[in-house]
């Protein structure tokens, strides 16, 4: 029995006593105070079952900034580890572990989610929609995304983490090189929220282009909504390929097959070929929805129309289908021929033009206009320079035969984290601190994000601009340790600096964030910042309906010109009749269909075949009571309606 239970438990490291010892006390804590402030009926109806987009939302955006923490401290980790030489601070298979959950944490439970937290925050206000297309499936999607993520983090205190790197390559991630659960983890993991993340991308999709309020001709939709549109586009076609890679990976491991392993007649290099279909395109996915916020931000805070808007919305659909046609660069070393590579080094040098097109725009937009440096201004001029900089060593990394150099080298690691951090997570907080008014009806104290801001920036280039050095000299992705004689020691010291500071501006989000929960200027106007699209238009936090009237779109910046020419819902002091308000039913299904897949995921992973098989009979009986189910939807009365917006300071 103890023998089983330590095959079972990860154990004999002092940190991950700590985490289990943390995980207890959370879980305790969060049980006492449901219990004891008898929330466990507010939690239920408001949010366990809630269909709300709005409010499925804020729950992505809670555990994205879950994951960005859990994901930072394994980077400190790391950090920890090769700030100096021959360091014994992790071991060789820890560190391996550390790098695997690191990545997947961050691209996939970090970066996702927090897209899709943008996503259902913003895109129906900014269509002057009441809802998603599918708002049953919506939060499926956010349940599944939940329960993947909470698989994948249990390798880490139960049955060992993966560490085969964040794209698991075999041999490596077949049976004979991983032979414990943490694979499996990784698959069932990845594989649950991915299925999660293609349904946002169809119901995205459906949602722009169904859900527009009338006169919103696609060429008069706001930019960020065209960019979410071009990432689910991408979403639809890429997810697929992820979903059989881990497929076929399981059957390899799960049934002895050999697709994947080159002794039994089946072939590696196929699945980097497949897994880098979708890995490519996923980076344009995350950084996509960035652009579209940037947009949104310089031409608010500029007071001006975005320049160039046909091309922003060209630039973008022709990056989303030239991302299918560059996954080679991942691998150009391996053997394709110089002809194969130089169409993917054509094909990826390409995508600088689109993105070029773009920062132009940008400038432009700003070019002679009324600058305000908000907080979401700030990371947008941040993000510029890291981009364009992030780019230009993209373009070096495209030269086939000088990847033969920088492959795998810390240059590389320095270049993606310079697009990633640069251009999506800086994007992402400049959404965060765009919309934080909208989602809560308060703004983020100035001073306290200002520190955050320089601490993150300063930090970002202390940390990442040695590692461009290192790679050149040598220095190699995944090295656990070096030696004195490499010379490495005094740039990755510099690094790890770099990093605490990074991880300094973190805690002042958190305390930012606490701090103007208690003494936040309230938003009371909807339109704090003056803004020119839909969600502007109405009051902040929105109302569970969004729209007492659906609006009327004339031109493109619908709000601002309605504020200009007075006419629509700015000035909707007419007493125009209120009807009924068509809204869904909230649903307990989608939480214990994703718990059944947790349950099944949680059998494969153990090759417990009789667990899986009981998950899937429970996903199996909540798709039949779903289909049971026929009081799906209500209408909400209008002295509701009259009620409501009288209360929040509304004409009616
Ligand atoms: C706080 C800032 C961050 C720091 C200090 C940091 C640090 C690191 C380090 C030290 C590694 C391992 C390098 C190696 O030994 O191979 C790494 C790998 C990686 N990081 Fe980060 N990181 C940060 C943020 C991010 C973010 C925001 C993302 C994505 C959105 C990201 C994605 C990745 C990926 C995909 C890998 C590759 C993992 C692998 O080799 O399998 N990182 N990072
Ligand atoms: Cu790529």
């Amino acid at each position: 029995m103890a023998d089983k239970a330590k095959g079972f438990f990860v154990t004999g490291d002092p940190l991950i006593y700590g985490a289990d010892v943390a995980i207890v006390i959370t879980l305790l804590g969060i049980l006492v105070f449901l219990t004891f402030f008898k929330k466990w009926g507010w939690l239920w109806r408001e949010w366990l079952t809630t269909v709300d987009h709005k409010k499925i939302g804020i729950m992505y955006l809670v555990s994205s900034l879950l994951m960005l923490f859990r994901g930072g401290v394994d980077a400190l980790l790391m950090r920890m580890q090769l700030a100096f030489p021959n360091s014994h601070f992790l071991d060789s298979q820890h560190y391996n572990e550390i790098f695997t959950t690191h990545g997947t944490i961050m691209i996939l439970f970090m970066a996702m989610p927090f897209m899709f937290a943008l996503f259902n925050i913003v895109v129906p206000l900014q269509l002057g929609a009441r809802d998603v297309a599918y708002p049953f499936l919506n939060a499926l999607s956010f349940w599944l995304f939940f329960f993947g993520a909470m698989l994948f983090n249990l390798s880490f205190v139960v049955g060992g983490s993966p560490d085969a790197g964040w794209l698991s390559y075999p041999p490596l991630s077949e049976l004979a090189g991983s032979p414990g659960p943490g694979q499996n983890f990784y698959i069932w993991g990845i594989q649950i929220s991915g299925i999660g993340s293609l349904a946002t991308g169809i119901n995205f999709l459906v949602t722009i282009l169904k859900m527009r309020a009338p006169g919103m001709k696609l060429m008069k939709m706001p930019l960020f909504s065209w960019s979410v549109l071009a990432s689910c586009i991408t979403i639809i076609f890429a997810f697929p390929v992820l979903t059989v890679t881990l497929a076929l990976l399981f059957v390899d491991r799960f049934f002895g097959a050999h697709i994947f392993t080159a002794t039994g007649g089946g072939n590696p290099m196929m699945y980097v070929n497949l897994i880098w279909m979708w890995g490519h395109p996923e980076v344009y996915i995350v950084v996509l929805p960035a652009f579209g916020i940037y947009s949104e931000v310089v031409s608010t805070f500029s007071k001006k129309k975005i320049f160039g808007y046909k091309s922003m919305v060209f630039s973008m659909m022709i990056i989303s289908v030239l991302s299918y046609f560059t996954w080679v660069h991942h691998f150009f070393t391996m053997g394709a021929g110089a002809d194969v590579n130089t169409f993917f080094a054509i094909t990826t040098m390409a995508i600088g033009i689109p993105t070029g097109v773009k920062v132009f725009n940008w400038l432009f937009t700003m070019f002679r206009g009324r600058i305000s440096m908000t907080q979401p201004m700030l990371w947008t001029l941040a993000f510029i320079p890291c981009f364009v900089v992030g780019g230009a060593t993209g373009v070096m990394l495209a030269v086939a035969p000088a990847d033969y150099q920088y492959h795998n080298s810390y240059f590389l690691i320095a270049h993606f984290h310079q697009v990633l951090i640069g251009g999506v997570v800086f994007g992402y907080l400049a959404g965060l601190y765009y919309w934080w008014p909208k989602m809560f009806g308060f703004k983020l104290n100035d001073r306290l994000g200002k520190w955050a801001f320089w601490t993150w920036n300063i930090g970002f280039y202390v940390c990442f601009m040695p590692q461009y050095a290192l790679g050149f000299m040598g220095m190699t992705r995944r090295v656990y340790t070096y030696g004195w004689d490499m010379g490495w020691a005094p740039y990755n010291l510099v690094s790890t600096g770099g990093a605490f500071l990074m991880g300094i501006g973190f805690v002042f989000q958190v305390w930012q964030i606490l701090y103007s929960i208690k003494n936040g200027e309230r938003d009371l106007t909807g339109d704090p910042w003056n803004g020119r699209t839909l969600e502007w238009s109405i009051p902040s936090p929105a109302p569970l309906y969004n729209f007492a009237h659906i609006p009327k779109v004339r031109s493109d910046d619908a709000w601002w010109d309605m504020k200009e020419h007075k006419h629509g819902a700015a000035s909707e002091k007419e007493n125009k009749e209120f009807e009924p308000i068509h809204m869904p039913k909230n649903s307990g299904i989608p939480f214990f269909m994703a718990a059944c897949w947790f349950v099944a995921g949680f059998g494969l992973t153990f090759e417990w075949v009789w667990v899986g098989i009981a998950g899937l009979a429970g996903v199996a009986i909540c798709l039949l009571a779903r289909s049971f189910q026929r009081k799906t939807d209500y209408y909400i009365p209008v002295d509701e309606i009259k009620r409501t917006e009288a209360s929040l300071g509304r004409v009616v």
